[in-house]
């Protein structure tokens, strides 16, 4: 889809379905306002530049050079503010989905037993100094996780590790504070119960 065309997606399930482990509170503000103003912003872009408007999301983030520099930080946060939101509300589900056997063996494979798979999600959310991302990447050399800072994500150039984005979790304090205060460990053992592991299965097996 064009960026000129790009609205606020619809979740699949409603603000409040995934409580006690992400509140309804934060769902609405992070859906609702967060998500809605990497848009409105994104739409600031093309008002000053048109040919923006016609690029795809993935192709703009992907080759933020081409961009004039009066308007490229503001692609590079709120254009990946946007996408990285959009894939992020996919991978959370109200349906109470467990890794199925197929998961576990690809995540034994690359990670170990599921509970060390958590530990190294969970870790490497923690090493993310302020805001940013926790991704984990289907490589030709197997699955891998990977942070960025801020809105980056691993379309962008500057990021070296490349990859298709199996899962997204967002480690700003704005996902969690509400919920967690500044606690962003229980935030992310707590995000394991709401995971569709289900799409995370379907993109690493490229169903
Ligand atoms: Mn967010």
């Amino acid at each position: 889809m064009k960026i000129k065309d790009l609205k606020l997606p619809v979740l699949k399930y409603s603000y409040s379905s995934l409580t006690p482990n992400i509140s309804e509170e934060t769902m609405v503000t992070h859906h609702t306002k967060h998500h809605q103003s990497y848009l409105n912003k994104l739409l600031e872009c093309v008002q000053v530049d048109l040919s923006l408007g016609e690029k795809e999301l993935e192709e703009a983030l992907a080759n933020l050079e081409e961009l004039s520099e009066s308007i490229r930080k503001k692609v590079q946060n709120n254009g990946g503010g946007f996408y990285n939101h959009t894939l992020f509300w996919q991978f959370l589900t109200d349906k109470k989905i467990s890794p199925s056997q197929k998961l576990l063996e690809v995540l034994l494979r690359d990670f170990g037993p599921f509970d060390e798979f958590k530990q190294k999600i969970i870790n490497a959310g923690l090493s993310v100094f302020g805001s940013g991302w926790i991704w984990l990447l289907n490589t030709p050399q197997g699955l891998k996780i990977a942070t960025t800072q801020n809105q980056d994500n691993p379309l962008m150039l500057n990021i070296q590790d490349r990859g298709e984005i199996v899962l997204a979790i967002d480690v700003w304090e704005h996902a969690y504070y509400l919920d967690y205060k500044q606690d962003r460990q229980s935030y992310l053992e707590n995000i394991f119960n709401v995971l569709n592991y289900q799409k995370i299965e379907d993109l690493i097996l490229k169903k």
